[in-house]
């Protein structure tokens, strides 16, 4: 198969093309930050290389506003560590492939470790905007999968219960959650927010699942934060906003990188 139609032979020839524009041979983690995180990713100080995502082959770029196309490399102690800024969503192009290529190009780099953020509506009060979550599990409402054909995932632990409880070594007040995997772009009816608490769903978003799955195929490990922008859809009153959600985002950011440099240096 050419890489046209086998995705991981694309990630492949992807990763080749990333080790020769960053010089780094081998990365080792991925972080994947979410809208408007381009503060967090500040956090890791100067990069070693800065590169366009659509540098790169199969990558395309982002379509949202305040999703930048970016990888940076930048070293934390003895790790490589690859910074991707912006991903790609499943509603730009009902495309589970696109979504998880960053990933498979990563894990075709070396990556061991991928750290997934979001920015996330949350069902719980007490969770107000600004609250980082750990995401311990998920639940996928997305109606899609990066996976194609016979490959039985085993996702039981699809967050690495390793990766939290390190986390929790640095904040220990972080509190978890289930985060609930929505197609989108619509953000959710009350309706479908009450049906996500009675499944048992904590976190609402658009993004992360289908990178989760992606990376466990790999055999990565996963690390997921949320950072809550807004109370999810019926709980305030108010109606949900696009500019209010990324506006809760760049506040928290540079708090959020600070985490992530914490984290890393522990791996
Ligand atoms: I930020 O309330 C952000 N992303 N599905 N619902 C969904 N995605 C989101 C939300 C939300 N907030």
């Amino acid at each position: 198969m050419s890489s046209e139609n086998d995705p991981y032979l694309a990630a492949s020839a992807a990763a080749r093309v990333l080790a020769k524009e960053t010089g780094v041979v081998h990365h080792d983690v991925l972080i994947v930050l979410g809208s408007g995180w381009t503060p967090a990713a500040d956090e890791f100080g100067a990069p070693t290389a800065e590169i366009t995502v659509t540098n790169l082959p199969g990558f395309s770029a982002p379509a949202v506003a305040g999703h930048a196309g970016k990888l940076r490399s930048v070293r934390v102690g003895s790790l490589n560590v690859l910074l991707q800024l912006g991903r790609t969503h499943f509603y730009e192009k009902n495309d589970a492939q696109a979504v998880v290529h960053a990933v498979r190009t990563a894990i075709a780099s070396g990556v061991k470790a991928v750290i997934l953020t979001n920015a996330a509506g949350s069902l719980h009060s007490e969770w107000i905007p600004g609250t980082p979550v750990l995401i311990k599990d998920q639940i996928n409402l997305t109606g899609g999968t990066p996976l194609v054909g016979a490959r039985f995932v085993d996702v039981t632990e699809i967050y690495s219960k390793r990766l939290r409880d390190l986390a929790r070594t640095i904040k220990p007040d972080l509190p978890e959650g289930v985060y609930t995997a929505f197609h989108g772009p619509q953000y959710e009816t009350p309706a479908e927010i009450r049906m996500v608490k009675a499944i048992g769903g904590d976190l609402v978003g658009m993004s992360t699942a289908l990178e989760a799955i992606s990376a466990r195929e790999g055999n990565a490990e996963v690390l997921g934060i949320s950072l809550v922008t807004n109370l999810a859809a019926g709980m305030t009153g108010e109606k949900l906003n696009h500019e209010d959600v990324l506006a809760a985002g760049r506040q928290a950011a540079s708090t959020m990188g600070k985490l992530l440099v914490e984290v890393v240096s522990k791996l």
